[in-house]
């Protein structure tokens, strides 16, 4: 690109008088650098290129962070991820045109998530884009963008970088947190203005994600409709986690004595092993709950829309006739699916405050009759779920590989878990208890495949612990590359790949009997562990509970970049897990 100061631009002295003395001046690579620190900003995830390489070296001379991935994608879902630990956006930057687009399905996957975060990608001049001249990469990402962001903004001039990055960090953190997009031409970051001038034009945001207090004839009648409830469930969601209110979170679920669902991301909000969850009684506490409480949690699919048939199968019952209150601080969230019978609109924080403090000193105990009805289904899940875990079968399956993986965590609670797949996360989910907020990174509302090693890479920079990994074989394909990331940085990351052969199972055939394999399968007994070797880090080949186990205390003792390769049967796993039904055919034969 060549480096083109526009008139706009030029020192403001230069305009009229003449300087005392020569104008200090700053350029535009410089402004993006000083209005990202001077917002908190400390890590960059990206990957380096044509116009922004000279901003990465920049951005790193400066004292941030820079993280360098393999693809924006793992780039982007590292940035995504950042911003739902930490509540500052997550920054992702990307070159034009391709990397942008790469890094896009990130940037749509935090809108979806409500994580904030904000995609950087350079970009060519807006006269050829808008002439459609052909330019290097010519795309109009800004337009490309704004489908799948919360907000996007494009920068011109160096003097309006403060704006532009404030306005970013602003729309990815208030309200309902999400993706932004910032779109920085090439042009831009050569542009030099005097100094002060600069200094004079960057804004430190002032209360980003102001507190939005719910009003109080809102949290009574959600007060009354829980104290008239004979079966009352709570749902914690990935917003519940997000809030950052788990004290009083815990204190309300604790005070009303309610029983409990925490949606995956919202595991370790309350310990699973709390005596009011009723994850193990899931199919029977959602239809026969006749007032349901979410708490940062959406009726989308992943509950059932909050009508019709539930997730546990043939035999589970419908939604029905339920009445909900509903926590969350998108107002237009309430109603989406079913009616809303009180919603209470604010962050979650304040929502919680509010209500613990309308509740006055005691609280009427949800029936007996509840209680016990949900313990008896718990105990019966739990006799069933442990009958499993004391198997030990050869090869191993999901339930022998994973009751090591929940003694792990368990000796572990500080450590992230990261997970993805199909019979990989599903069984994870249920078998391994959390037992600390914001520790489960998963999938989410998409269920995307792909996220893995940039969590990882995320929880590790960010989090600042070990993280384990806990990947199915074909969704680990999806970012395996950024192991040599994971190395290149030394982080204490150890992916457990779940390894049966295949997307869900290894014994697929191809039905023709020609050479070509079933596409649902890989190659029979992949070394994936021999990838983690490649740069440096430890692979481990794991075919009993006994090796995994040694090798996931040994890779938690060393801090070692680890790449377990645990194989399963291939025949252990069904078609998208405990999603089947929403496969096609799966709907025919219904
Ligand atoms: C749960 N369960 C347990 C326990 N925890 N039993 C014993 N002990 C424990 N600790 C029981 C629970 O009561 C259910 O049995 C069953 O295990 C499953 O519970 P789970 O996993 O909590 O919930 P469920 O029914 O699967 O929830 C539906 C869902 C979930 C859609 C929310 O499947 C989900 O989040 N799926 C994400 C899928 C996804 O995104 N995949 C990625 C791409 S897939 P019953 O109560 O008897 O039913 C690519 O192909
Ligand atoms: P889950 O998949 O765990 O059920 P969802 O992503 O479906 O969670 O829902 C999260 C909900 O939480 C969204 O509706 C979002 O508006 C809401 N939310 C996110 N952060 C906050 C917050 N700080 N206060 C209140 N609501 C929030």
């Amino acid at each position: 690109m060549n480096d083109v100061v526009t008139q706009s631009a030029k020192p403001a002295a230069a305009a009229g008088g003449q300087p005392d003395h020569p104008a200090q001046e700053t350029d535009g690579f410089q402004l993006v650098i000083d209005a990202l620190k001077l917002n908190g900003i400390d890590t960059i995830f990206g990957l380096p290129g044509i116009p922004i390489t000279d901003l990465t070296r920049r951005l790193q001379a400066n004292g941030l962070r820079v993280i360098a991935f393999r693809h924006e994608q793992n780039a982007g879902y590292a940035a995504s991820i950042a911003g739902f630990m930490t509540g500052k956006p997550g920054i992702c930057l990307t070159v034009s045109a391709p990397g942008f687009l790469n890094g896009l399905t990130a940037l749509a996957h935090a809108t979806t998530n409500c994580f904030p975060m904000i995609l950087v990608s350079g970009s060519s001049e807006r006269e050829v884009v808008d002439l459609q001249q052909g330019d290097y990469e010519e795309m109009d990402q800004l337009a490309i963008a704004r489908p799948h962001a919360k907000a996007a903004f494009r920068v011109l001039h160096a003097e309006d970088i403060g704006v532009g990055v404030a306005r970013a960090i602003r729309a990815a953190v208030s309200g309902r947190p999400g993706g932004v997009y910032l779109d920085l031409p090439a042009k831009l970051f050569p542009q030099s203005i005097d100094a002060e001038a600069g200094k004079n034009s960057l804004i430190k945001v002032v209360d980003p994600a102001p507190r939005q207090i719910p009003a109080a004839d809102a949290v009574q009648r959600a007060l009354d409709l829980v104290r008239s409830a004979k079966r009352p469930l709570i749902i914690l969601g990935k917003g519940a986690a997000y809030a950052r209110a788990d004290a009083d979170i815990r204190a309300l679920v604790e005070k009303t004595g309610i029983p409990y669902l925490s949606m995956a991301m919202a595991k370790g909000l309350l310990p699973d092993t709390h005596e009011q969850s009723a994850a193990a009684a899931r199919s029977y506490v959602l239809p026969e709950a006749d007032v349901v409480v979410l708490i940062g949690a959406r009726l989308n699919w992943l509950l059932s829309h909050g009508k019709g048939k539930t997730w546990g199968g043939a035999s589970a019952k419908a939604w029905g006739g339920q009445k909900f209150v509903q926590i969350d601080i998108s107002p237009q969230e309430a109603d989406s699916n079913v009616r809303i019978d009180a919603p209470v609109v604010g962050d979650i924080g304040s929502c919680v405050a509010a209500m613990l403090a309308a509740m006055g000193p005691s609280w009427p105990q949800p029936p007996a009759e509840w209680l016990d009805a949900i313990a008896e289904r718990r105990t019966k899940n739990v006799a069933k779920m442990a009958e499993s875990l004391a198997k030990d079968p050869s090869p191993m399956n999901y339930h022998s590989a994973l009751n090591v993986v929940r003694d792990i965590v368990k000796a572990n609670p500080d450590a992230f878990l990261v997970n993805e797949g199909a019979n990989a996360l599903d069984f994870t989910r249920s078998i391994v208890d959390m037992y600390q907020p914001r520790k489960r990174l998963d999938v989410g509302t998409w269920g995307v495949m792909g996220i893995g090693m940039g969590y990882a890479v995320a929880a590790a920079v960010v989090g600042g612990g070990q993280v384990i990994a806990v990947e199915g074989d074909s969704a680990f394909g999806f970012s395996g590359m950024e192991v040599e990331t994971i190395c290149r940085y030394n982080l204490p990351v150890c992916v457990v790949i779940l390894n049966n052969n295949g997307v869900y199972r290894g014994d697929e055939k191809n039905p023709t009997g020609g050479a070509d394999p079933s596409p649902l399968v890989f190659v029979k007994g992949a070394r994936y562990e021999k990838l983690m070797e490649a740069f440096g880090g430890v692979g481990v080949l794991a075919a009993t509970p006994a090796e995994l186990r040694a090798a996931m205390e040994e890779a938690i003792r060393s801090g070692r970049p680890t790449l377990i390769n645990a194989v399963i049967d291939e025949r252990a796993g069904t078609e998208s897990g405990r999603i089947t039904s929403l496969n096609p055919s799966a709907k025919k034969k219904a």
